[in-house]
Order: C-alpha cells, then sequence, then structure tokens
C-alpha cells in the first residue's frame, strides 16, 4: 500500500503488487486512524507504588526504573531471571535487534515470541520434511494455475481477502477448491467441495487421503524414489487409515474422502495449504506432517504451479521467524545450539561464542513459568498481548501479575500493558522504515511516512537505551579496555538500515540468507525472495525445484499417527470448542477495537452454535450465553447458524474481560513445536 499525508491526515491507498495486486482488507484501509488516535501513549508509564496506579513519566525515570530493576533481579537470581516476549508484528530489524538484545545485552536464555502460538508446528514440520521452513515456498501467483487447492483449517475469505484473488482467478480458470473446516465459513461457501471435520481430526484425514491415493495407484512412484526418503514406513502406517475408519472419526463421508484424494490425485497441478485450524493443536506437527506426507507421496513439492505451503498469519510472521526471537534461534534460521552458528553469529555481534546462552523454551512454557521459584522474575513485552491471546489466559495473567518487573513497550495500553510496572510508548509502522517478509519469503520495505510523534520512541531506540544504560550499569570483566557504554552503543544502532546492513551480515550462509538483499533491490525488484546469498545472484521465489534443504537433497517422509485431543469431551463437558478470527477484527484486538468502523463492523464476541444444539440447550438467538470449560468460562450473545456442526462451538478470540474466549481455551501443547492447542477443548454450554 501507499501512504499519503495531506494536512497532518494520513490516508492508505492501494499500490499495484504481485502479492495483494491492490487489494486491501478494511483492517488495512482504516490503520491510519490508529496514528492520531486519542488514547495513544504518547509518554511513558510508571506504576506508583503507593497507589497502584500507572502514572506519566519521564523517560529518564522509567528506563531507570528498568535497568534498576534488571540488574537487582539478575544479581539476586541470575541472568536466566529476565525474560523477553517478542511479536510476529516486528519487522525484521526490530525482531533482529530483540534477540540480540537478549543474548548479548541481558545475556538471558529467556526470549521467545507469539509466532509461537502462530505457525510454530507448520514451522516444525516443514522444517523436519524439507530441511528448512519457509510458509510459502512459491509465490502465492503460482495458485491460479492450480486444478486442485486443498486449503485445510484456513479461512483466508476472512483472514486474508487478498489472497482469496488468486483462488477466485484458479476457480476461473477451471481449477477445484476443497476447503477443510467445521465451519461452512465464507471461505468454504467459495469452495467446489467442503469437507466438515470434527475439530481436531484432519491427522486421520489426511492419512485416509494416501490410503486412497495409495488403493488408486496415484503415487507418483519415480518422484518418490529420487527426491525422498522414508516411504515405506508411512505406506505401512496409512495401511490402516481405511477411508471408513476416517470418516467414523472425523465425520466426513468416504465419497467425499474419494473425491477430495481423486482431485489431488489426478490433477496436474495440485497445492495443500494448511493454517491454524489444523495447526492449533496438540499434534499440530504430526497433522502437517501428515499433510506434506500426501504431498510427497503425489510429487507435489518442487513441481511447477504445485505443491504444499503454511500459511502464514502475523504481518512479519515469516521474518519474525527467522532472525532470533525464537528461544532456539539464531539469525539467518540458524539454530542456536549449532557451534558453528554460535561462532558466526558472536563474530557479527563482537562477543565470545562462548558467552552467547543456550536456547530458552517455547512461549507457554516460558509464560507459565513466570514468576515461580524456577522462572524468570522479570518479562519485558515487544508486541504483544498475551493477557489476551495466550491460552488457559487467566492463568497467565495470573502469572504475569506475579512478576517483580513487568516491562510493556506498546503504541496502546493493551490489556498486558495495563498489568505492567512500566509502559513504554513506541513508534507504529508508518513512523518507522524497515523490513517485513511476506508469506511467500518476500522481503518488502516498510516506509515511514512521518516522525513519531513527540515524547514517542522507536522499539530500536528503547532497546539502544536498554542496552546502553544496562551497559553503565554493569561491573567492568574481563580485561575489555573499551567505554562499554560507547561499544553498547555501537552494538545497537537506532537505524533501520544499519540494523539492516548487519542483519544481511548474520543471516550469511544461514537457511535463511539475506545477504544479497539490500533495500534497493527490494525496491527494484517488488521485493526480493530469500535466500539470496549475493547482490549480483539470483534470489529464490521457488523453492525445492531441483533438491530440498536437507543433508542429501532428498524430502524426508515421517509416518505420523492420529491421536485424540488432549481434552476429551465427557458428560460434564460434552462439547467441543473451537476458536478464530472474524474479518473485521485483529488478534488480540488492541489496535482493531479502537477503530470505529471496525468496532462497528463487529462490535463484540459471539458464541456461534448449530440451532439444533441451541434448541437443545434452550438457547435463543442473541441469548446471553456462558461456555464453560476446566479452566474458566467466557459469557457473550449466542449466534445460531447452520454453518457450524451441531457437536462444536465456535469463538473468536479478539475480546477481552467477561468474553475473552482464552480463559476457555486448554493450555496442552504440542512436544515438539510448543504450540497450544487453541482449536479443541472440551466445554459446557449453558444460558447466562
Ligand atoms: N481478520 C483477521 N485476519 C487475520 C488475523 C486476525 O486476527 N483477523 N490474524 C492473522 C494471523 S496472525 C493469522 S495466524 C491468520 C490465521 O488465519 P486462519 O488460519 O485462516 O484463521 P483462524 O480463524 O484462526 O482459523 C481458520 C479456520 O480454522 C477452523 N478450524 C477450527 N478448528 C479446526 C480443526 O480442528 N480443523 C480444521 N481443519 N479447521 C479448524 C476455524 O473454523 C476457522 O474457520 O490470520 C491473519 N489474518
Ligand atoms: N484462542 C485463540 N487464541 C489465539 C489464536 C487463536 O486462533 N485462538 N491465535 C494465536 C495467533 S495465530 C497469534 S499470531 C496470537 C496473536 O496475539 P498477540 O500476540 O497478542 O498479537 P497482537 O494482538 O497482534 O498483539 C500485538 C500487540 O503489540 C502492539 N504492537 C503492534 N505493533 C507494534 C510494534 O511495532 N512494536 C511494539 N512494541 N508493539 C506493537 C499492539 O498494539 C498489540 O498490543 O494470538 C494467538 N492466540
Ligand atoms: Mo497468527
Amino acid at each position: 500500500m501507499v501512504l499519503r499525508e495531506d494536512a497532518g491526515a494520513v490516508t492508505v491507498l492501494p499500490r499495484q503488487f504481485p502479492t495483494n495486486r491492490g487489494g486491501l482488507c478494511q483492517k488495512g484501509w482504516t490503520a491510519a486512524e490508529l496514528l492520531d488516535h486519542p488514547e495513544r501513549l504518547t509518554t511513558p508509564l510508571l506504576r506508583d507504588p503507593h497507589t497502584g496506579e500507572l502514572r506519566p513519566a519521564t523517560w529518564d525515570a522509567a528506563l531507570d526504573r528498568i535497568v534498576t530493576g534488571i540488574r537487582a533481579i539478575q544479581r539476586e537470581s541470575g541472568r536466566d531471571a529476565v525474560a523477553v516476549f517478542g511479536g510476529g508484528g516486528l519487522t525484521n530489524e526490530k525482531a533482529y535487534t530483540l534477540g540480540k538484545f537478549a543474548r548479548i545485552a541481558l545475556r538471558t536464555r529467556h526470549i521467545d515470541y507469539n509466532g509461537r502460538f502462530c505457525m510454530s508446528s507448520a514451522a516444525a514440520a516443514g522444517l523436519r520434511a524439507f530441511g528448512v521452513d519457509r510458509g510459502l515456498p512459491f509465490p502465492l501467483a503460482d495458485l491460479a494455475r492450480a486444478d486442485t487447492v486443498l486449503l485445510v483449517g484456513a479461512n483466508p475469505a476472512e483472514t486474508m481477502p487478498p489472497m482469496v484473488r488468486w483462488l477466485t482467478e484458479q476457480r476461473r480458470n477451471g481449477g477445484r477448491l476443497i476447503v477443510v473446516d467445521p465451519r461452512a465459513t465464507a471461505t468454504a461457501r467459495q469452495a467446489d467441495l467442503h469437507l466438515q471435520p470434527l475439530p481436531g481430526t484432519d491427522l486421520a484425514v489426511a492419512n485416509a487421503l494416501l490410503h486412497i491415493a495409495l488403493t488408486e495407484g496415484w503415487i507418483e512412484q519415480a518422484y518418490v524414489a529420487e527426491r525422498t526418503t522414508g516411504f515405506p514406513a508411512v505406506r505401512r502406517s496409512v495401511a490402516a487409515w481405511w477411508p471408513a475408519r476416517a470418516e467414523q472419526l472425523s465425520g466426513v463421508p468416504v465419497a467425499d474422502l474419494e473425491a477430495t484424494a481423486r482431485a489431488l490425485g489426478t490433477a496436474g497441478r495440485a497445492v495443500i495449504l494448511t493454517a491454524r485450524g489444523a495447526e492449533q493443536h496438540a499434534k499440530g506437527v504430526d497433522t502437517v506432517t501428515a499433510y506434506v506426507n500426501l504431498a510427497l507421496a503425489l510429487g507435489l513439492p518442487g513441481r511447477p504451479g504445485s505443491g504444499y505451503g503454511c500459511l502464514t498469519g502475523q504481518g512479519n510472521g515469516q521474518g519474525g521467524r527467522e532472525h532470533g526471537q525464537k528461544a532456539d534461534q539464531l539469525p539467518g534460521y540458524r539454530h542456536i545450539d549449532d557451534p558453528v552458528a554460535r561462532e558466526h553469529v558472536a563474530g557479527v555481534w563482537g562477543v565470545p561464542a562462548d558467552e552467547l546462552p543456550g536456547p530458552g523454551v517455547p512461549a507457554y512454557q516460558l509464560l507459565d513459568s513466570l514468576g515461580t521459584p524456577d522462572g524468570p522474575r522479570a518479562l519485558l513485552v515487544f508486541g504483544s498481548n498475551p493477557v489476551v491471546s495466550a491460552p488457559r489466559a487467566a492463568r497467565v495473567e495470573g502469572r504475569l501479575r506475579g512478576l517483580d518487573l513487568l516491562v510493556v513497550a506498546d503504541l496502546l495500553l493493551s490489556e498486558t500493558a495495563a498489568l505492567a510496572d512500566v509502559v513504554l510508548p513506541t513508534a507504529q509502522w508508518a513512523e518507522e522504515d524497515g523490513t517485513m517478509t511476506n508469506l511467500e519469503g518476500r522481503v518488502l520495505r516498510r516506509r515511514a511516512l512521518r516522525q513519531p510523534p513527540p515524547g514517542v520512541r522507536t522499539d530500536l531506540a528503547i532497546l539502544a537505551d536498554l542496552a546502553t544504560r544496562l551497559a553503565a550499569a554493569e561491573p567492568a570483566t574481563g580485561p575489555a579496555a573499551a567505554d562499554p557504554v560507547a561499544t553498547a552503543a555501537a552494538r545497537f544502532p537506532t537505524d533501520p538500515a544499519a540494523v539492516f546492513a548487519e542483519l544481511r551480515r548474520a543471516s550469511a550462509g544461514g537457511p535463511a540468507d539475506y545477504a544479497g538483499i539490500s533495500w534497493s533491490r527490494i525496491d527494484d525488484a517488488d521485493g526480493v525472495f530469500w535466500p539470496c546469498p549475493t547482490e549480483d545472484g539470483p534470489d529464490t521465489p521457488r523453492l525445492f525445484t531441483d533438491r530440498f534443504a536437507t543433508p542429501d537433497g532428498r524430502a524426508r517422509f515421517h509416518p505420523v499417527d492420529h491421536r485424540p485431543a488432549a481434552e476429551p469431551v465427557c458428560a460434564d463437558y460434552p462439547l467441543h470448542f473451537t476458536t478464530g478470527r472474524v474479518l473485521a477484527q485483529y488478534q488480540s484486538g488492541t489496535q482493531t477495537r479502537r477503530v470505529d468502523a471496525l468496532r462497528r463492523a463487529a462490535p463484540g464476541a459471539f458464541v456461534e452454535l448449530h440451532p439444533d444444539l441451541a434448541a437443545r440447550l434452550g438457547i435463543d438467538d442473541g441469548d446471553p450465553v456462558r461456555v464453560t470449560s476446566r479452566r474458566g468460562d467466557l459469557r457473550a450473545p449466542a449466534r445460531l447458524s447452520p454453518t457450524i456442526r451441531p457437536d462444536t462451538v465456535f469463538a473468536p478470540f479478539h475480546w477481552s474481560g467477561p468474553a475473552r474466549a482464552n480463559s476457555v481455551t486448554n493450555d496442552a501443547v504440542d512436544p515438539i513445536s510448543g504450540m497450544p492447542e487453541f482449536k479443541i477443548c472440551a466445554v459446557r454450554v449453558e444460558k447466562a
């Protein structure tokens, strides 16, 4: 998009661009409203120890309080007693700096971020199958050429409207769209075929699809032989997944499973895409793996117009997961346990490799450990609102309240910021330069249109301020003769161009290699796809055309089996509860609940119920209802709709207070990715 500023008012205009072709969703059109919003934070806030209220303070007082607090806590309880929580909405430059800040300014192992709640299951599955995790290994425009597109647990008509144009074009070209969702969403209603499984049964569906493809002889034998390893074990494991068994579990009729397998197995070009509906489960990694197995057996990945992909969510959901805000990660998508990676990155940062901490723990585990005897005593949050968005949120809220020091940098007083000891007002998207990497792995520029309002600093400036003050408070160690404050200032530049130049060096040679990407090249080329190791060499719009990113170049099959949801339904909690999004609200709602047009379009939470279920429970449309799980409850008006399964209820998670969906959700996590089970738990529903 393009921004124009006229007499102080900012307007958002569309721009012809290959990913969205000038399309924006309503949240994009209205985003400028937040720049001058009356509730915008313009001064730091400090909690008054006597009254317990947040009060405006100077930057000096706020930063002093933070640095004194951090140093005292680390002196008493060790470096790991301070933790950092980041966000997938931060630019690459900020995500990179946040990871670096945690590792060399705080020297804590505890950093993780909200992307753990988002793409982590698909990332882990992609990594183990393909050797690299890039959401889409091909440009989005490829979708228009596919004969069949299978969307599993994705509702792009509400969550990525500009992307739906490619699906419309695909069907205009004669292609078929198949959607797997327990609800007949706006996306499913456009599909040629809608499979409506019980939540949490996608893995069984995928194994049955592969079973059918095997029986019918639709496996690409040559591809499997030349480009993959491990198929025999998968073939054996799906042998037990005859379609009638999958129908019994999922409720998807055998005929629909067969039609889906045929549409994929006999297509010239086919694409399988997963999103949060399939991934946000305690078996999310295995579920994605089952769809990757299917794609590999059909020979799709790396073939033009075909493949497997994950629809990455947040603004910088891709770049945010590459440059070191993940607990186990260093920039360039390197592993923090890898001695070579540590040497390289430590070299760029100018510190000894053995000073870099080891891996931390995934987001939920981190949040749940806060303030406990073995957990961190302080937390710094940049770009997330876990009081609303974390699973089992009441418990997380309690953990945050139990901290000795909570620092939140935000543009607005989010529910998490409202609990903080120190709140730092930060710049927004239109006020700072930087880069974002989109769902295609395409690195894009984000350009500043204007300065932040007086009193507001950028995240980069905040991190630099903290790093220099921490250095000043650090007792001198070792023979380092240099002035520690000057060294810290040099290590934490506030100019995003300087940060990006360093990020390029830090990522060089890693899986997500940005070394050849300059801002001017991005400008000249409508974005640049990583890996891009040299400035004059090519970038990589399509991965896997010749080889996969594994040591032997072959993709890896992994046998995976269905397992039930972490919390089965029972007599007391007889219904399945699932959560997701609506078109007009974004995430924890901090930003969108404050925009008039969006609030009018989606004023509050609701509980979506099938009319038959509602009749059984004596609930009418609009009645206040209570949804209760073992963790807590949510209250919101009923919205009756025949589009949802009668055994399942749905609520959006954008609201806080009594309507908070995450008061209800389960905090069971995937053993590999750490992804919480946002998409299924057992509940009871009654009129409130
Ligand atoms: N309007 C809007 N757009 C957004 C966002 C937003 O908050 N609001 N957030 C952005 C972000 S960060 C993300 S991650 C993306 C998410 O984009 P999506 O993944 O498309 O969004 P969700 O609504 O979370 O989930 C998609 C669908 O999964 C279905 N579902 C629930 N349980 C299951 C299940 O067990 N199996 C299957 N197959 N489906 C299931 C739900 O009914 C829902 O329709 O959206 C991005 N875009
Ligand atoms: N039940 C349920 N829960 C879910 C999900 C679900 O489907 N169901 N989805 C999960 C998913 S996929 C996601 S991505 C998470 C998202 O949930 P959160 O992590 O809470 O994400 P946001 O609401 O985007 O929070 C971003 C916060 O950072 C602020 N912010 C925005 N830009 C900046 C910036 O540049 N700098 C700083 N310092 N702050 C900024 C915003 O004002 C806002 O308060 O929710 C997860 N929670
Ligand atoms: Mo997300």
